[in-house]
This record gives structure tokens, sequence and C-alpha cells, in this order.
């Protein structure tokens, strides 16, 4: 391997629809950030580039909760990430973002060449669209009746009642969800890359990929089942499609999404005044290309961008490593903004140092498996680790150096033990470097650890103190070599704490020689207390969920008295409820109505339990025609709240069979 290689680091580009978490910054920014670190330290022409995804139907519908346009969404979230990747020293060469306008460029040329070479295809397909709105809408624009329970609210994309997933053009009765009225299917034409046509292309260029097995295993089983996928979408808001006959369609997020590693490049280039410059990474095959990912993402860079790249005329640079990252949690859970589960990460760091979490993540990184982060870890490695092991030695070190040693740097006579202590250091320094080379950051965290301990138990067993008493000669030789470790320590520590390195290469008033003045040093890290953790789990606990207030539903057509005398509303017993088994929600429940027991399927297992249901008193319908739901029928429909926290239930001396007006 050449040590000085050229290489290219990307990060998933985050959607600017939201303020990011911990747990994104575990799984992409972190890992990337030390990577790129790590590559300038050893002198390599290093290009680290990242930027907002602005397109696609995240952004339009997180722009419609928050009462925005979808441009000031991403105006907002753009500098609000870009905000937080600083405070967390986070150094991207460039931040862009894909509604800049020179984006728009790269997109049109990738698709023109796809097209040219054949791999794009117009199809035409049926879509639900509004006429009242004039327009396509997207499914999670849409709501209608499941195909299969009937269920009348049904999203576009899956029944929050029986479960079922489908897609939206075989709901039935069809309605917009923001406006009510009815869609009608309408044939419209898309453009589809034919990823079928790449295949063998694709999988020629994975052959030589020394990945792991499990990925590459999974991006082949990918493959096998490929078939063309559309890439544009009938909607305002993306690059539109350069073609007259596709007036109107825009091309799919993830099309021009990874395009944007490129065009940000460019953007960089530009901004740094060499505007070519862009070419040196991306058309140079001898370029090392990592592309930084969550697992989530991996079909889209391993197959689908490859793909496209594939079938470009120009030679693009692609992928040589693509450390894809599990999921970090918080606490035994999925970070969740909705749920009031997360911590605000400038809220933090206003309390707790960016190398305090850079090195808790680093040492707890979801490399192979989930991990997360606890408060009690992050205490144990702040205390235990940061201050107890690497500021604990560099402020013994450099206390002693004062006030003994007039706070220089002394000459370096060594014995035996300095030499092999200085050799150990050496071999150490070069575990931590494999480590990074390897994208291992748990290792190369324990590995800093490993050898802040040895510096540790070097100077608890040459006692300066003592010698300082009997041979300053032999003092100054172990404070210098002391020296030398906390000057190996920062440099490589770097990476993961670039601002308590920044700090010690002040203490230490770099380069070391002998005779020179060193800085005063004061305490690098403090103890965080139990108190301080105690806190923070009850703040956690305490937060109350954001209510992103939901779209009300719009009502419905005015029906007569007649219309609604149709349905039998009837006061049930619940004498029995159990889960359907390989349902995740659906209950079975058996009702007296009075007249007669009722076998009842109800999707609300996710709001109740089976025993919570037990003997209540509820409403339902009494005589809706019977529909099968996973091979049983349902006589019957319990009436419940549509996203309600639980099931409304009715006062129990009522007896089953009340009619219901
Ligand atoms: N924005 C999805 C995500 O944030 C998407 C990544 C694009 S990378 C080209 O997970
Ligand atoms: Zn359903």
């Amino acid at each position: 391997m050449n040590l000085l290689r050229k290489t290219l680091i990307t990060a998933a580009l985050p959607y600017a629809n939201g303020a990011l978490h911990f747990g994104h910054m575990a799984g992409a920014y972190l890992p990337a950030d030390i990577f790129a670190r790590y590559c300038r330290l050893k002198g390599r022409d290093t290009l680290f580039i990242c930027g907002s995804d602005e397109h696609g139907v995240a952004i339009t519908m997180s722009a419609e909760l928050a009462g925005r346009t979808p441009q000031e969404q991403v105006d907002h979230f753009h500098l609000v990430n870009q905000d937080l990747f600083k405070k967390l020293n986070i150094k991207f060469d460039h931040y862009s973002r894909t509604t800049w306008p020179g984006h728009k460029k790269f997109t049109i040329q990738f698709f023109e060449d796809l097209m040219a070479n054949g791999f794009i295809e117009a199809k035409e397909t049926f879509q639900l669209y509004s006429e009242e709105e004039k327009k396509f809408l997207a499914d999670r624009y849409v709501i209608g009746s499941c195909p299969r329970c009937g269920f009348l609210e049904a999203r576009g994309d899956e029944c929050q009642k029986c479960g079922a997933s489908y897609e939206a053009e075989e709901l039935k009765n069809p309605r917009s969800k923001k406006s009510g009225s009815t869609l009608i299917l309408k044939k419209t034409t898309n453009w589809f890359l034919l990823l079928d046509k790449l295949r063998d292309k694709v999988e020629k260029w994975l052959e030589e990929k020394p990945w792991k097995p499990n990925v590459l295993n999974f991006i082949k089983g990918y493959l096998k089942e490929t078939h063309p996928r559309a890439i544009t979408r009938d909607t305002s808001w993306g690059i539109p499609v350069p073609l007259k006959e596709a007036e109107g369609k825009v091309f799919y997020v993830w099309f021009d999404a990874p395009i944007g590693y490129i065009s940000a490049t460019a953007d960089w280039a530009e901004r740094v005044g060499t505007p070519e410059r862009w070419k040196d990474y991306w058309l140079d095959p001898k370029t090392h290309y990592v592309q930084f990912i969550g697992k989530d993402n991996i079909p889209f860079h391993a197959v689908i961008f490859p793909a496209m790249e594939l079938g470009q005329n120009i030679p693009y640079k692609m992928v040589d490593d693509l450390p894809a990252n599990e999921f970090y949690n918080l606490e035994g859970r999925q970070f969740s903004k909705s749920d009031g589960w997360t911590i605000d990460l400038a809220d933090f760091l206003t309390r707790y140092s960016a190398d305090q979490i850079r090195y808790t993540i680093a040492a707890n990184a979801p490399e192979n498996a989930d991990s997360e982060f606890t408060w009690k870890d992050f205490q144990s490695r702040c205390n235990s680790d940061l201050l107890g092991k690497l500021g604990n030695f560099v402020n013994r070190v450099l206390v002693f150096t004062f006030n003994h040693l007039e706070g220089r740097m002394p000459a370096l006579t060594p014995h035996e033990e300095d030499e092999s202590f200085l050799a150990a250091l050496k071999t150490k320094v070069g575990e931590i470097e494999n480590h990074f080379e390897h994208y291992q950051l748990r290792k190369a965290a324990s590995t800093l650890m490993e050898l802040a301990h040895l510096a540790n138990c070097y100077f608890d067993s040459q006692k300066p103190w003592m010698q300082i008493k009997q041979d300053k000669e032999r003092a100054a030789t172990i404070i210098a070599c002391s020296l030398k470790a906390i000057e190996a320590l920062s440099r490589i520590a770097s990476p993961i704490i670039p601002d308590t390195a920044a700090q010690i290469n002040l203490f230490l008033n770099l380069p070391l020689e002998e005779g020179k003045t060193l800085n005063k040093p004061h305490i690098l890290f403090t103890k965080i207390e139990d108190s301080q953790m105690e806190e923070e789990i009850k703040k956690m606990q305490a937060t109350p969920p954001v209510v992103v207030q939901a779209p009300i539903e719009p009502l419905k057509a005015l029906i007569g008295i007649e219309d609604f005398d149709k349905v039998d509303l009837r006061v049930g017993l619940v004498l029995h409820a159990e889960k359907v088994p390989k349902s995740k929600k659906l209950l079975r429940l058996e009702i007296d109505i009075g007249l007669e027991k009722r076998q009842v399927l109800s999707g609300i297992g996710l709001q109740v339990t089976p025993e919570e249901l037990i003997g209540k008193k509820v409403v339902i319908v009494a005589n809706l025609k019977p529909a099968t739901m996973m091979g049983l029928e349902s006589q019957g429909m319990l009436l419940s709240i549509v996203g309600g926290p639980e099931l409304k239930v009715l006062p129990a001396d009522l007896s089953p069979g009340s009619v219901v007006v």
C-alpha cells in the first residue's frame, strides 16, 4: 500500500430536515472525521467532503409540518447541521448542498450519459393523481381504504390497522391526505434505470473488492433480484428532468444525492479558486476513495450509485472502501426526537467538551454491532480514561517539570529501561495507526489508553520524585522520556481528541528541544460527578415528547341521516382477546354483542395488550360485511381513534347489545 496515497473521503449526505443527533454522528460523521484527521496526520493528500441532501419527500413532508417552504426548511437545517458539525470538530474540507446550482449540471450529465448508453428507459405506469390539486401524489400524501381489511383511513404504503403493505395504487377510494379530494389513477411516464442491464458490470467490478464477506453477500443477493428502478417522480421539488416530454417531473432524490459527492467536490474546487481540481480526485484512478455510511444506506452506495457510474462515459472514481456502521442507540432505545428520547447535541456541548463525547463514541463505536450511549459509560470513560489515564499523565509530568526542572525540556541520557519504554511506545503507536487504517475506532481508543497506562507505569516505576533528591540527571532523563511520551500520545490521539491534543502541544511548546521552556499546564479534564449524571438522566426522562402536530384530517363529504342510520353501532363486551400469530398489530377478539358472539379482528395491538381489553366494553360496527384478514374472518369493526394513544373504552355498566346513536 502506498502510505502517501491521495485519499478522498465522503460521509453520507444528511437530509436537511432536522438536527443531527449522536446516533448520526456515531454512524458516519465522526468515524469519517477521525479517519480524515488520521490521513492528514500521515501527510496524505486528503480531501473530506460532505453536504446536505436537500431534495425528496423527506424534505417536503417535514417542511409542511414545520409550516415552511421546502427551500426555507433546507436553508434552516443546512445551517443548523453545519453548526453542529463545527461544534463537534467534524472538519470537512467542504460542506456543500444539493440545491447548489452546480449540482444540477452533474446530475443532468449523469442522466444524459446513462440515457445515451441505453441504461435508461421511459415506461408508462399508473399513479395516483389529484385533479383538484392538479398533481400526482407520492404515497405518503395519500390515504384510502386498505385493500386487505377495508380500514378507511389506511396510509399510502401501509395499513396501520391490519399491517398490510402495498403500493398506493392498490388502495380503494384513494384520497389526498391534505385536501381529502378523491384521486384517480392516471397514466404517466417515468424514466427507469435499467439495473438489470448494468448487473454484469457491477458484478465484475465487485470481484476485486476486498470487502467483508457479509457485505459482499448482501450485495450479491441484492443484485440477483435487481430490476429497473424509477429515477424520476411526478412532483416539483427536485431537479427537473431535462426532456421536453418530462415536463413537471424531477429526479428521484436517491438519483441525484450520491452525485452530490462529485458536485460537492466541484463546489469545493471552485471556492478554493481552482475550479478544475475536483478532477484530481474524481478522475484519477490512483485516488483512494472511502465512503462512510450507515448500514441502511448500503444498497445505494454498493450497487446503485456504482451502477450509475459504470454507465458513464467519464471514468469516475468508484468507491474503494465502504465502512458501514450499525446503529448507535441511547440507553437501550433508538434515538427518537418525537418520543423525547434524545440528547440535544448543542445543549450537551454547553456542559461537556467535544473531545469527551468524541472519545466516548469512538471507544464504543457501532462497528460490528449496534452499540449505545449511556450516561454511566460516558462518565466512566471521561473520568477513568481521559482524566485518570491520559490527563493525569500529562499533568503529573508537566507539574513535575515546572516544580523541579524549571519548566524546561531536560537532557536525555537514556538507560536501558528508558530505551525499552520508548520502543514499547513506538510499537503501541504503530498498533493504533493500524487500527485507524482499518477504521477500527474501538481498538484505536483502547490501545490509546494502553499507551497512557504504559506511560503512567513507567513514571511510577522510575520514581522521579525520589531520584530528584539523589540523582538529578536520572530524574531529568525520566522526565525527558515522559515528555517525549506525551508528544507521541498527543499526536496519535489527535484524530479522536483534537482539542486536547492541541492544548497539549501548546504546553509542550513543540518542537521539543533540550533546554527549551515549556508552557505551564492547566487541567485538561474535570471530573464528572455522579450527581451530574443523575441530573442528566432525570432530565432525559422528563423531556416531553416533541408533539409534531399531525395535519388534522379533513372532514369527509356530508352524508344524510339515512346514510348514518345504515350503520349499526353496538356496545360489546370483550370476552377474549389474543394476538394473531405472525402479525405485529392484529388482535383477535371475541365480543358479546348481546344478541350473539362475534369474532372481530382489530389492528390495535400496538396500543393495547390483549389482557387490557378482556372484560372491557367497546363499541363495534355490528353490520359491517365480514372480511377476512390473515385467514381469519372479522365479523365487525372496533371503533378506535386513529393515532390515539389507547383504545377508548366505555363505562362498565352498559349492557352488551345496547344501540349507540
Ligand atoms: N440522505 C439518507 C440518509 O440521510 C440520505 C443519504 C444520502 S447519501 C448520498 O440516511
Ligand atoms: Zn388494513
